[in-house]
């Protein structure tokens, strides 16, 4: 059963959406393959009640870009897999003029626009890290408009694949729906999407790499298509090239790490990528902390920070005021034990304090951790989180 109140609220945003009286909707969606499958519903579901749809994929959400998007009036925004942690900024920006609907599963924080429609299901009870993913959110949006948009169910699977420890409670439902409506077929716990011919597995791997290293090469457009369409011998040739092109980067990168050492202080270890992954996306620096951690040029004590500079372009959107740098946060084995033991703070602890006051959107958990942050506020930030670690009393 779709939750009740859910469903009741669906509707409403649904009907407030008919009032406006607009031809065309924006999609704000995230870069990873929950964000694109997200948005392959959203995208579908609208077109299906007669709407043009326009989509733009986001890695962050920049203040600014939230603040020009919300200066017009009388539009209708969606965010999928992405915007519930900051429905109050949005609310502040949007001041109720556009009417805004959000579709997401991360924590959210408190809308107080009465046009800011925060549908995330942790509203009504449910845990965004176990229960639901963005896609999951966005399907149960569309299936309460009607059930003709059942055959969308395979991607909030899609979505959900990005949630550990396999489909349970609303996921659940959702995998049920999908068997009912013959549009996945399980096998030996693999998932099958029958009209694409391909696993829920299979989809999600390639949409990841083409939302995330292929973001500024059209590749979250092109997921969107493949989410809807299926893989064409094109997309898997195109997936290919970037997974190439990110191999031959971490290894010129971890060569030059090798040469050269990493920077250090007391407690922090880390280095800049420079241009190494231009014009790749910015989660490429994240998965290569993640490899550098077991490397020997590591200490295992220490956090280990990478910085790589954004492009000053966003794709579909235009260009930023600011300049921007993404910087991420991995802790070394026995720094994780450490922090296990409530001796050391987290790394998302880390990078909220050291970054407290002009760091955007960050997220991540207690090993890994990520923000984005003005370029010239990089040496402010690892002084700051030196500083915080050596102060750090439980
Ligand atoms: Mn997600």
């Amino acid at each position: 059963m779709l939750p009740e109140a859910f469903e009741k609220d669906a509707h409403t945003a649904m009907d407030r959406l008919k009032e406006m009286g607009v031809d065309e909707v924006l999609i704000v969606h995230h870069d990873d393959a929950d964000g694109l499958a997200s948005a392959a519903i959203t995208k579908t579901a609208m077109e299906r009640e007669g709407y043009g749809t326009k989509t733009l994929c986001l890695e962050k959400l920049y203040p600014e870009v939230v603040e020009n998007i919300h200066a017009g009036e009388g539009r209708v925004v969606f965010y999928c897999d992405i915007g519930s942690p900051h429905a109050d900024k949005i609310s502040d920006f949007n001041q109720g003029r556009n009417l805004v609907i959000i579709l997401d599963h991360h924590d959210p924080a408190e809308a107080t626009d009465p046009n800011v429609y925060d549908l995330n299901l942790e509203h009504y009870g449910f845990r965004g890290e176990t229960d639901f993913s963005g896609a999951t959110c966005n399907y149960l949006f569309a299936r309460s408009i009607g059930e003709w948009n059942a055959d969308l169910s395979y991607l909030a699977l899609v979505g959900s694949q990005e949630i550990p420890g396999g489909l349970q409670s609303l996921n659940l439902w959702v995998l049920r729906d999908a068997e009912e409506h013959h549009i996945v077929q399980v096998k030996r716990k693999s998932i099958k999407i029958i009209p694409l011919g391909i696993s829920v597995k299979q989809l999600f791997k390639k949409l990841q790499i083409l939302g995330a290293v292929g973001y500024y090469q059209g590749g979250p457009e092109l997921g969107i298509k493949a989410a809807l369409e299926g893989l064409t011998p094109e997309i898997n040739r195109f997936v290919e090239e970037l997974e190439e092109r990110r191999k031959s980067a971490n290894r010129k990168l971890l060569e030059r790490l090798r040469r050269e050492g990493l920077n250090e202080t007391e407690h922090i270890q880390w280095f800049s990528a420079g241009d190494a992954y231009r014009g790749m996306g910015a989660k490429t620096i994240g998965t290569f902390c993640s490899y550098l951690t077991y490397q020997r040029v590591v200490k295992q004590d220490k956090y280990l920070l990478g910085f790589m500079p954004l492009e000053p372009v966003i794709p579909g959107y235009g260009e930023l005021k600011g300049s921007y740098l993404k910087a991420s946060v991995r802790t070394p084995r026995l720094l994780s034990r450490l922090i296990d033991e409530g001796r050391r703070p987290t790394a998302l602890e880390l990078l909220q304090e050291s970054t407290r006051g002009f760091g955007i959107s960050a997220d991540g958990h207690a090993y890994a951790a990520s923000v984005v942050l003005p370029t010239g506020k990089m040496e402010e930030m690892i002084e700051r989180a030196d500083r915080f670690v050596s102060d750090f009393n439980p």
